[in-house]
């Protein structure tokens, strides 16, 4: 059944695969309509099996509306129903590279933003007092109080799921501190990751970067200092609907900045261990993942999620043709990356 416009979305400001998609939607000049968590309209539509935000409303081939989630095969989805403004890299090489990149900000930055929210004190009385407002509206101090309260327990008590423990911290903030480091690199070269217009990646990080740049304390401060670029790029990436293509705005694998392979040598040297050693694990049957991530101790329970993600990655590798495997070797080599597909 194709799908009409405005789509429907759920979804909460202080969601980063919310900000994610409503930021992609506008950019592709998808009209949408964005309904907040818990308010009224809320309350009309269908829930998901699995309460994730964003939740999509699609029609399946019944035309019955059902509530879809996972930002990743949305994006590809919406590729297929809508024409025009892809995020998607024409060079087949690039476009495998834009969906790891895709994954290591999804799922390892993803660490980063959570653990910096709910690890330290300060962060956590930040999110704690303003998280409930992002989707209860005209509510007095009285009854927000408890769920203030109730909410930042939760998600305190949920920072293991991720992997953010003592052991694994000076990692978490390490990794960030790193990233910014690279990334920044990459932007002094070129204004998006892979040219002058933006992919699913770039997306993908700036969902996780409204968290870690613009609202908690600490990871603010630090990007602010650190990188003022990304800091601004994170607020440029909001809204590009304005964005104007010209022809040559994609690069290729020969006009791409080498700066890229910092940032692919960041994402082999945290989040390729992890999905390997994960992946291991869930294999094993095992109760944790314990490995060496950056030269440091990592332990935390393995990531169902995480295994699959992987085996998508892994699928992917091996559909592309010899060429174009060709060409992706020669990016991944010697960033970490590699170890992934060996
Ligand atoms: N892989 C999913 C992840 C979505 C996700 O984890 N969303 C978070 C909020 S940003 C969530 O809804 N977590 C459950 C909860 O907070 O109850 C995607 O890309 O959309």
């Amino acid at each position: 059944m194709p799908l009409s416009v405005p789509l429907e979305m759920l979804g909460a400001p202080g969601s980063p695969y919310s900000r994610k998609m409503r930021s992609l939607l506008r950019y592709r000049r998808i009209p949408l309509l964005f309904i907040l968590q818990n308010s009224p309209e809320a309350a009309a539509r269908p829930a998901p099996k699995v309460p994730l935000l964003p939740t999509f409303y699609l029609p399946n081939e019944e035309g019955e509306i059902v509530p879809t989630t996972d930002s990743t095969p949305l994006i590809r989805r919406f590729e297929k129903e809508f024409e025009g403004r892809s995020v998607i890299p024409e060079n087949p090489a690039l476009a495998f590279l834009d969906e790891l990149i895709e994954d290591y900000a999804d799922e390892w930055l993803t660490k980063c933003m959570f653990h910096y929210r709910w690890y330290h004190e300060a962060d956590a009385t930040k999110a704690r007092r303003v998280l409930p407002h992002w989707a209860i509206t005209a509510v007095t101090d009285e009854k927000i109080a408890p769920i203030q309260k109730m909410i930042g327990d939760r998600q305190i008590n949920r920072l293991g799921v991720v992997g953010s423990n003592d052991v694994t911290a000076a990692v978490i903030e390490e990794s960030y501190e790193r990233f910014l480091a690279a990334f920044d690199a990459h932007l002094q070269e070129s204004r998006f990751i892979f040219g002058n217009r933006p992919a699913a990646s770039d997306f993908a990080l700036m969902g996780q970067l409204t968290c870690l740049a613009l609202f908690d304390p600490t990871p603010s401060a630090i990007t602010a200092e650190r990188s003022p670029r990304i800091y601004a790029w994170t607020e440029h990436m909001e809204d590009l609907s304005g964005l104007h293509l010209g022809e040559e705005d994609w690069r290729t694998p020969e006009t791409l900045p080498a700066t890229i392979r910092g940032l692919l040598a960041e994402v082999g040297r945290y989040h390729s261990p992890f999905l390997i050693a994960n992946a291991e694990a869930l294999a094993r049957g095992a109760e944790t993942v314990e490995t060496e991530i950056g030269g440091q101790p990592w332990v935390q329970k393995p990531f169902p999620y995480q295994g699959k993600c992987l085996d998508w990655l892994r699928d992917h590798y091996k559909q592309l043709d010899p060429n174009t495997r060709t060409t992706v070797d020669s990016f991944l080599e010697g960033t970490g990356c590699e170890k992934l597909f060996a």
